[in-house]
C-alpha cells in the first residue's frame, strides 16, 4: 500500500494581496485561524509566512511571526514550515531570521535563481486598496528572485543546528539538479521532502508533461531518497494536485499559492480547500497522513523541539 498523503497548507505567502481576496488572512489573529481551521481539516503541514497587520506586506521580521506561532503549537498538533522565501524582493538574510530564530520543524528553502513574474494579475484588478500592492505586482517585471548556490548555503548553515529540515521548492528542473548537487555534497540529508512548483510565471508551466517529467526528474536523481509533493499556483492548484495523487504524491494547497476554490469562484478559507484536496484523496481510496506520520516519513525532530 502507498504511504498515506502528506497534506500541506500554505495560508497566506507573500504574492497574493488583499486587495485579490478578503480571505487572504493578513492580520495574526486571521493567520493563526485559517492555520488552526487547515489543521482541523486535515492539514499535517502549515507552511507559513507574516504580513503587517496594517497593510498585509509581506513582514519577514521574526517578531512578525511571535504572535501566531504559540497559538498555532498549542492548538495543533500539525509540522510548522516557516517560509525562507519570505518576499522575493528580500536579501536571503532577511528571509532566514524567522526560520533561525524560532527553530521550526520545516523550513521552506527555495532551490534557485529565477524571474518570478506575477505582474500579468495587474490586469485583473483597477485599483488596490493599499499603494504597496500594484509597486509589488509591477515590480515583478524586473525581478529575479535570487537564491544563488551561496544564498542556499547560508540558509542551510543558518538551520544546520537549529535541527530544521526542508521543504526545497523546486520551480524548475534545474532546481532538482541544484538539490542533487547539495546532496552529493553532504550538505542535505534523506529524505528529501521535495515540493514542486508549477504554474509561477518564471519556473515550469503545468502541463501534464511538465508534471511527468518533474517526477521522473526526481525519481532518476533520488531514487528512494525523496518524498515528491506538488503544487499548482493558481486556477490549476486542483488540477495539478489530482494528477500528483494518482502518481502517489503528496500535495499542497492554501490561498498562498491560489485564491480561487473553483473557476472564477474564491475559496473563503483555507480550510475550504483543505476540504476539497481531503476529498480527492479519499476519493482515490487514499488516506490523509496524521502530522505525526507526517513527522515520520519526512524524519522531522519533534513538535516540542522548536523555539516558540
Ligand atoms: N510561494 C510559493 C510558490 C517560500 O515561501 O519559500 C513557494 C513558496 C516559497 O512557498
Ligand atoms: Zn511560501
Amino acid at each position: 500500500m502507498p504511504d498515506k498523503v502528506i497534506l500541506t497548507c500554505a495560508v497566506t505567502g507573500a504574492i497574493h494581496t488583499p486587495t485579490m481576496s478578503d480571505h487572504l488572512p493578513i492580520t495574526p489573529d486571521e493567520i493563526a485561524e485559517a492555520a488552526i481551521g487547515a489543521a482541523e481539516a486535515g492539514a499535517a503541514i502549515l507552511h507559513l509566512h507574516a504580513r503587517d497587520p496594517k497593510t498585509g506586506k509581506p513582514d519577514q521580521s521574526a517578531e512578525a511571526f511571535a504572535p501566531f506561532l504559540g497559538r498555532i503549537k498549542q492548538a495543533t498538533n500539525a509540522v510548522v514550515n516557516i517560509t525562507t522565501g519570505g518576499s522575493p524582493y528580500m536579501t536571503v538574510d532577511e528571509r532566514t531570521k524567522p526560520a533561525a530564530q524560532w527553530a521550526p520543524e520545516v523550513a521552506s528553502l527555495n532551490m534557485g535563481s529565477m524571474n518570478f513574474g506575477f505582474f500579468p494579475l495587474l490586469a485583473k484588478y483597477k485599483e488596490f486598496k493599499h499603494a504597496w500592492e500594484r509597486e509589488h505586482l509591477e515590480g515583478s517585471r524586473d525581478l529575479v528572485f535570487r537564491n544563488s548556490f551561496k544564498d542556499i548555503e547560508y540558509v542551510l548553515e543558518t538551520c544546520y543546528d537549529n535541527g530544521t529540515r526542508f521543504e526545497f521548492e523546486c520551480y524548475d528542473i534545474s532546481h532538482l539538479y541544484n538539490l542533487a548537487h547539495f546532496a552529493d555534497r553532504g550538505l542535505v540529508k534523506p529524505p528529501f521532502f521535495v515540493q514542486s512548483v508549477f504554474g509561477l510565471l518564471g519556473g515550469i508551466g503545468t502541463h501534464p508533461e511538465d508534471v511527468m517529467h518533474m517526477k521522473r526528474t526526481a525519481d532518476r536523481l533520488f531514487g528512494k531518497d525523496f518524498r515528491w509533493s506538488v503544487l499548482g499556483a493558481g486556477k490549476d492548484q486542483f488540477r495539478i494536485a489530482t494528477q500528483a495523487l494518482s502518481m502517489g504524491g503528496n500535495i499542497r494547497v492554501g490561498l498562498e499559492d491560489s485564491i480561487w476554490i473553483s473557476r472564477g469562484k474564491l475559496a473563503e478559507s483555507n480550510a475550504q480547500q483543505v476540504a476539497k484536496a481531503r476529498a480527492l484523496v479519499e476519493g482515490l481510496g487514499l488516506e490523509l497522513a496524521t502530522p505525526d506520520e507526517a513527522r515520520e516519513m519526512l524524519a522531522l525532530k519533534g513538535g516540542d523541539a522548536v523555539n516558540f
